[in-house]
């Protein structure tokens, strides 16, 4: 039944035979996180990053009824280019879009689930969603952390957006028993910024260490998952200030307008963008690549101890 859903790109497919590294990305970046076609170019240029690391890529998304692990260059174009128009597609859409044929770009929840279904353990990704600010009232903590708790995929991303609570976030993941390691830092990153002023779990010097701790925590096995935060290179980081009043008044201007549930995180992406006349988009860009090298390094670790 599996196999006629999931759809491994045959690139992808002799990778796993051949035991080589395969990082896996998520679409939802490209449809609903950037806008075209800057999208488009991030998503083609982490893929190329990659492979100049000798690693495979592997975005998924939900493509005519099947979970796809592995996109041809024509369908990242129709993701990028049909944008909003994609269902942004967590855990909990998956079995809709897939029975019904629809379209579907995957966040990082649904990414972890075609990771660890096609056998791939590391996913690259800009920022994961957590718990909202203000949470106690409207209950909006991303489906990714409950991914994260129970599915064994290690997540590199530059840490935890401070439009989230990332004091409550970080609670969360403790209660769950998921690792936030910081690559270099001992400091959390707050995606924009290299510091937050919230500390990580363990702070990790390099990927080997990294793929040690993950080979131990699934060899227990200890199930779920681990965020690698990596931080925004210093140079590409925007002023921890400027980004603190542009979220300041995304928060308010969503509370106004009464933007909830799943159109949040874009609506608050695309409100900060604007308010930073863009800045905060290529600050974004950057932090992918970044991210995208150093899950190149884990993979790498991490198959060479399998
Ligand atoms: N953070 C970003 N850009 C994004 C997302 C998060 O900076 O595009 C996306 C990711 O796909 C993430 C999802 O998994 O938003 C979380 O959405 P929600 O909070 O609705 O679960
Ligand atoms: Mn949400």
């Amino acid at each position: 039944m599996i196999a006629s859903i999931l759809d491994i790109q045959s690139e992808v497919k002799n990778a796993l035979n051949g035991g080589l590294p395969i990082v896996a990305l998520e679409s939802t970046i490209i449809s609903h996180g950037m806008p075209y076609p800057q999208n488009l170019e991030t998503a083609l240029q982490v893929e190329q990053i990659l492979r100049d690391y000798g690693v495979v890529p592997a975005t998924t998304a939900v493509l005519n009824g099947k979970l796809k692990v592995g996109l041809t260059e024509k369908e990242l174009v129709h993701l990028a280019k049909s944008g909003q128009k994609i269902v942004k597609a967590s855990r909990r859409d998956l079995p809709y879009l897939l029975s019904k044929n629809i379209d579907g770009a995957t966040t990082v929840a649904s990414t972890m689930i075609a990771a660890q279904l096609a056998g791939i353990s590391i996913m690259a990704t800009g920022g994961i969603g957590g718990v909202h600010r203000g949470a106690s009232e409207s209950f909006d903590i991303s489906a990714d952390l409950q991914e994260l708790a129970h599915t064994n995929v290690a997540v590199v991303c530059a840490g935890i957006k401070s439009v989230l609570d990332i004091s409550l976030t970080l609670e969360y993941l403790e209660t769950h028993g998921v690792p936030v390691l910081g690559y270099k830092t001992s400091e959390l990153p707050a995606f924009y910024t290299q510091k937050s002023g919230y500390n990580v779990t363990y702070r990790m010097e390099s990927a080997k260490e990294i793929a040690q701790m993950l080979k131990v925590k699934w060899a227990l096995p200890l199930n779920g998952g681990v965020i690698i935060a990596n931080p925004i290179p210093k140079e590409k980081e925007l002023s921890f200030e400027v980004m603190h009043k542009a979220i300041e008044e995304a928060l308010l201007e969503e509370q106004k307008l009464g933007i909830k549930g799943k159109e949040s995180t874009p609506f608050l992406l695309g409100k900060v963008k604007q308010l930073t006349s863009g800045t905060s988009l290529m600050a974004n860009i950057e932090l992918v690549y970044n991210n995208a090298r150093v899950a190149a390094a884990v993979a790498k670790e991490y198959i060479a101890l399998m």
